[in-house]
């Protein structure tokens, strides 16, 4: 029998769940990999609780999930529990804009960047915000330190714009800076690795294994890009009894609802929000603005008021519950219709 604390779970966090719970370490198109107390296993959305009714969220990668569990061919998945943390990003399915989960129930966020090309502060601030969000601490590991040049001013870089946050420098090749991350590899607890196609996610996670876990590609020469090597999300656990969940370098990050982390992401700037003389001041011109002058008194930094500013602008706000649900229901509909014609066809 597997102890599923093993595997990050915490009871106390699911009063009144006995036994029949997974962790979902892998989703394939309509197909997951679980780990539960019998061991691996795969299992199946129950159709009537996921797609007829619709309410119910679909399960990604970290999730704990309610089974009936089947020795002999997929288990069913029943329920998605409550997530304690999760991070989310636009669904990038055509006609539903609605809210995606990509990886859940993580104590820390690596919002991974690498010490060349790809080295891109509005993309920090971007992850960092959805990082804030998802409820869990985030830490900036800069990846490639062993590239030849001067990292010092990125690394300052980066400091500025992740206040309260640790910024680390490593190197996948020759094991650099790996230590700082140490605290974070606690037995039980688990991490997310975030950032773009190429940056070292991968060549991370292996080095930190001590073993080949997943697949690594060399990044374009021309521009420095990954070629995304790795293509589903997967969730390990390291020699030592961390877990961390690997994810593909994602092209489009559409940002969701990020209020909670905005306010996180840029304390710096959310300390003069509210305070400008007329409530709906559009901080432009208007007179007594506490931004403009907090600008012009040298105490906010013009570069960081903009990234908050074009984030806020590039956010989905939410709407109302009800207009959610609706949409929600109408794509899972939609999805099953797809699924249905899918499987008639023999595909
Ligand atoms: N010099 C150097 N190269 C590295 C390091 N880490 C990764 N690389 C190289 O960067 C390339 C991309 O690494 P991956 O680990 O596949 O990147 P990834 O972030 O997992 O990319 P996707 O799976 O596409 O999202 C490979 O050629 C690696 O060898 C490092 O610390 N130093
Ligand atoms: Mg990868």
């Amino acid at each position: 029998m597997i102890d599923l604390r093993e595997f990050g779970l915490c009871p106390e966090k699911y009063p009144g769940e006995t036994g029949g719970i997974a962790r979902v370490t892998a989703v394939h198109k309509e197909r997951y990999e679980l780990i539960c107390e019998q061991g691996k296993c795969y299992g199946r959305l129950k159709s009537s609780v996921y797609f007829t009714a619709g309410e119910e969220e679909f399960p990604t990668v970290g999730d704990f999930v309610k089974i009936s569990f089947n020795p002999v061919g997929d288990s069913v998945i029943l329920h998605t529990l409550p997530r304690q943390t999760f991070f989310s990003r636009r669904d990038p399915t055509p006609g539903y804009p609605l809210e995606q989960a990509v990886a859940a129930n993580f104590d820390t966020v690596f919002v991974v960047q690498s010490l060349n090309e790809n080295f891109n502060i509005g993309r920090l601030e971007r992850y960092l915000t959805q990082a804030w969000q998802s409820g869990a601490q985030p830490v900036v590991v800069l990846t490639k330190a062993d590239l030849p040049g001067d990292h010092a001013p990125k690394l300052t870089e980066a400091r500025a714009a992740a206040p309260g946050v640790e910024v680390v420098a490593v190197s996948a090749k020759t094991g650099e800076g790996l230590d700082a991350l140490r605290p974070y590899l606690l037995p039980g607890k688990t991490l997310v690795f975030l950032g773009s196609s190429g940056v070292g996610k991968s060549s991370l996670l292996n080095r930190l294994a001590g073993e080949e876990l997943m697949e690594t590609g060399e990044i374009r020469k021309e521009d420095g890009r990954g070629r995304h090597t790795t293509t589903h999300r997967q969730l390990f656990r390291l020699p030592g009894g961390a877990l961390v969940i690997d994810t593909p370098g994602m092209r489009q990050l559409g940002m969701w609802d990020v209020t909670g982390g905005l306010g996180e992401a840029f304390p710096d700037v959310e300390q003069f929000l509210g305070k400008c003389k007329f409530s709906d001041c559009r901080h432009e011109s208007e007179p007594g603005c506490a931004i403009r002058r907090a600008i012009a008194e040298g105490v906010l930094s013009p570069e960081r008021w903009e990234s908050y500013r074009k984030i806020h602008g590039e956010a989905m706000f939410s709407g109302t519950k009800e207009d959610l649900r609706r949409k929600k229901q109408l794509r899972n509909k939609q999805l099953a219709k797809n699924m249905r014609q899918k499987r008639k066809a023999g595909l």
